[in-house]
C-alpha cells in the first residue's frame, strides 16, 4: 500500500474543543468563542466610559497554559486489528515516526486504544495518520477501558496531522475509533499521541489502624488504638486528669492534609497538636482554645510522621475521650513504569 511520502508535520489542522458533546454527524467546526469573547468584553469595557483604561485586544498578552507532557510514549497500546505483524498497535505510540500502526482492510471501524495507566488530565490529543486516514472517526476516553465517552467527533479530508485541544476531561485510556476510511486498505497512523498532566493527589485516611499510643487509657475497653480503627462506635479515653496526649505513627513522613477530631462526651477544651519527624524533636501545628468538642477539622499543609494531641484542660470531671483521631494525607498515584 502507499505511504504518505510528505513529511506529516508539514501542515496540522488544529480544533480546540470543550467537553463533553455529544457526537453529531459531520465534522466539528473550529471553535470561534474565544475571538467573540474577548471582542464582547472589549466592548462592555468600552461602553463603561472613558474613565476605564482600555487596552487594545490585539496588544493583551496571550495567555499560554503550561506545557503538557506526553503521555502516552510507550504505554500500552491494543487495536482492534493489524496489517500484520510489522503493523502494530504499539507502534503509534512509540514516539517514531517512521513505524506505524496498520488495521486490517475490511472495515471502517477499527480502534485503537492506549492506557495511560491511571487517570489523567487530558489536554491534547495529535493524530499522524499516514496516507491511509480515516475521514470520520472519534476520540474517546474511559476510566474502566469498557466504558468510552465521545470526547471529540471529527472528520478529516486529507492526511495532514491533527491536534485536539481538551478542557476538563479526565480519564485512563484514550481511544481512536474510525468510522470512515480514506482507501481501499485500512487505516494507518504513524502516531496517536496523548499529552496531558500528571495525576492529582488524592486525600486519603493515613491513620487507620496506624500505631497508637497514648499517656494512659482508663481500661482495656478503651485503648488508644480504638481511635484510629475507624470503627466510629469504638473510643480511646485517658485517665481523669491533665495533662495526656495521644500520638499515631503513620509509618513514614507524609504530607498532613488535616485531622479531624471525633470527640465523646468527655472532650478537651484545650488542645495542642504537634507533629513531628523522629518522635523526637516535636513543631506545634496548632493549639486551639476553647474547643466545644463534638467533630473538629484541623485543616494542615504540615508534614511529619507522628501526630500527637496533647490535651491540657478537660470539659468533664472524667478523663479526655476520642470516638476517633484521623489524619489525613495527600497521596499521589505510584508514576508509571518506564517503558
Ligand atoms: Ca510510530
Ligand atoms: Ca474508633
Amino acid at each position: 500500500m502507499p505511504v504518505n511520502d510528505d513529511d506529516p508535520g508539514d501542515t496540522m489542522t488544529v480544533f480546540t474543543l470543550v467537553p463533553p458533546s455529544a457526537p453529531t454527524a459531520g465534522p466539528t467546526a473550529p471553535d470561534t468563542r474565544g475571538p467573540v469573547r474577548r471582542a464582547r468584553a472589549l466592548l462592555a469595557v468600552v461602553a463603561l466610559g472613558a474613565a476605564l483604561v482600555v487596552v487594545p485586544a490585539a496588544a493583551a498578552p496571550a495567555l499560554s497554559p503550561p506545557p503538557a507532557p506526553l503521555l502516552s510514549r510507550g504505554m500500552p497500546t491494543t487495536a482492534s486489528s493489524v496489517e500484520g505483524p510489522a503493523y502494530a498497535a504499539k507502534n503509534a505510540t512509540d514516539g517514531n515516526l517512521s513505524t506505524r500502526w496498520s488495521s486490517a482492510f475490511d472495515t471502517d471501524k477499527q480502534w485503537l486504544t492506549v492506557d495511560l495507566l491511571h487517570k489523567r488530565e487530558i489536554s491534547r490529543v495529535d493524530l499522524t495518520w499516514e496516507a491511509a486516514y480515516a475521514t470520520v472517526y472519534s476520540i474517546d476516553v474511559s476510566d474502566d477501558g469498557v466504558n468510552f465517552r465521545t470526547i471529540a467527533y471529527p472528520g478529516a479530508s486529507s492526511s495532514a496531522k491533527q491536534s485536539f485541544s481538551f478542557a476538563g476531561i479526565a480519564g485512563r485510556y484514550v481511544r481512536l475509533a474510525t468510522l470512515g476510511k480514506a482507501t481501499q486498505w485500512g487505516v494507518s497512523l504513524w502516531e496517536f499521541e496523548v499529552f496531558g498532566f500528571p495525576p492529582q493527589p488524592v486525600r486519603v485516611l493515613l491513620s487507620r489502624g496506624a500505631v497508637t499510643t497514648a499517656s494512659s487509657e482508663e481500661g482495656p475497653n478503651f485503648r488508644a488504638s480504638n481511635a484510629t480503627d475507624a470503627d466510629p462506635t469504638s473510643r480511646w479515653a485517658s485517665l481523669w486528669s491533665d495533662p495526656q496526649w495521644i500520638q499515631v505513627d503513620l509509618g513514614r513522613i507524609e504530607t498532613i492534609d488535616s485531622v479531624v477530631l471525633r470527640w465523646e462526651a468527655a472532650w478537651a477544651s484545650a488542645y495542642t497538636l504537634d507533629v513531628s519527624d523522629d518522635g523526637v524533636a516535636w513543631h506545634q501545628a496548632t493549639h486551639v482554645e476553647p474547643s466545644s468538642g463534638g467533630t473538629q477539622t484541623l485543616v494542615g499543609g504540615w508534614s511529619g510522621r507522628y501526630v500527637r494531641l496533647t490535651t491540657t484542660a478537660r470539659a468533664t470531671s472524667y478523663g479526655v475521650s476520642l470516638f476517633d483521631f484521623e489524619v489525613y494525607g495527600l497521596r499521589f498515584p505510584p508514576p508509571p513504569p518506564t517503558p
